[in-house]
């Protein structure tokens, strides 16, 4: 029987990730130098986010745990029956709490998680069949929108696209509206949209949540040289470069940088490419944007997607935002 389960999943996975670099050449050939974060999720920097995710310093992940743990059972009974659709999956740690409360509800359970990992997709996919023995798992490895243009309509009655633990803040406005553009043509009128921000906070805790004691963010960071150094033929040296996280209160972002600790040049031989670095001299990483949560519904509602109920901790540190479009 389990290796029935095995075989459901592993059939369908359809490997749509690919990568030319393309947007590498743009954002090390730019001033100032940037790479999109999607390159910290090869399958050691996955591994490196979970562990991200268990520190002391993150609250992000085990509140956004809390939220989900008391408001899941709402969450199923204002859907009914739906496909649980979940873009940046990881491990699929949270999405068991929502599984549990469907499943308690007696709906059926049709997942499709979607990731650039394909490695973790895999394994947490086998794990989650082990557990629920009527689920069905539709795994896309690839990015959100090459994903969510691919996806058929739902076979439920309703779908619902999960998009929690952050991820949002990642996008510039600009991508971050294209985003929900691309969100709202995967859903039906009276489809869900069910969304996790970061909210604004003083900038210690920021500051700490991104620049933990253990170095796990660090690694992280620096991780993204090592990905480019074997997807693209690279020499970056990671023992010459560090990592640099600050909040920028101007933009209400996190900011991390790769700070280049000497003049330097290095290679990305399949790209044909060249990098010249001065002492000092950065690769913005990434951007994690922290909203308020009247200024994220309102650019929720533009685009139609309209929160139906919000739901924060007692600490006001995070939001959870359930919007039917
Ligand atoms: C995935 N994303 C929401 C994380 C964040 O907090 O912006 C990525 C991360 N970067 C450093 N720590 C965690």
């Amino acid at each position: 029987e389990q290796r029935l389960q095995i075989q459901r999943l592993l059939e369908p996975i359809l490997i749509v990730a690919s990568s030319t670099g393309t947007d590498v050449v743009k954002g090390l050939t730019q001033t100032p130098k940037t790479l999109p974060p999607r390159y910290f999720y090869d399958d050691r920097g996955s591994d490196l986010f979970e562990q991200i995710c268990e520190l002391p310093e993150y609250y992000l992940t085990r509140t956004e745990t809390k939220i989900l743990q008391s408001c899941a059972s709402e969450i199923a009974a204002i859907t009914g029956a739906c496909e649980i659709v979940e873009l940046g999956s990881g491990s699929s740690t949270k999405t068991r709490i929502l599984l549990d409360a469907y499943q308690q509800q007696g709906l059926p359970l049709h997942y499709l998680p979607i990731d650039v990992s394909a490695g973790m997709l895999e394994s947490s996919a086998l794990s989650l069949l082990a557990d629920y023995l009527s689920l069905q798992v539709y795994a896309l490895a690839g990015t959100y929108e090459l994903a969510l243009s691919q996806i058929e309509p739902s076979q439920l009655p309703s779908r619902m696209i999960c998009f929690i633990g952050s991820t949002l803040g990642n996008l510039n406005p600009q991508e971050c509206d294209v985003f929900l553009s691309q969100v709202k043509a995967a859903l039906q009128v009276g489809e869900y949209f069910l969304l996790g921000v970061d909210l604004q906070k003083p900038k210690h805790i920021l500051e700490a949540a991104y620049n933990d004691n253990q170095g796990v963010t660090a690694a992280f960071n620096l991780n993204m040289l090592e990905h480019l150094n074997w997807r693209f033929q690279g020499n970056f040296d990671t023992t010459q470069f560090e990592h640099w996280a600050f909040y920028n209160e101007v933009e209400h972002q996190i900011e991390m940088h790769l700070k280049s600790k000497r003049s330097q040049t290095v290679e990305l031989h399949t790209l044909k490419l060249n990098v010249h670095f001065e002492p000092g001299e950065t690769i913005r990483t990434e951007i994690s944007r922290k909203f308020s949560l009247n200024s994220i519904q309102q650019e929720l509602k533009a685009k139609n997607l309209v929160p139906q109920k919000v739901w924060t901790d007692e600490n006001q540190l995070f939001g959870l935002l359930l919007c039917q479009l």
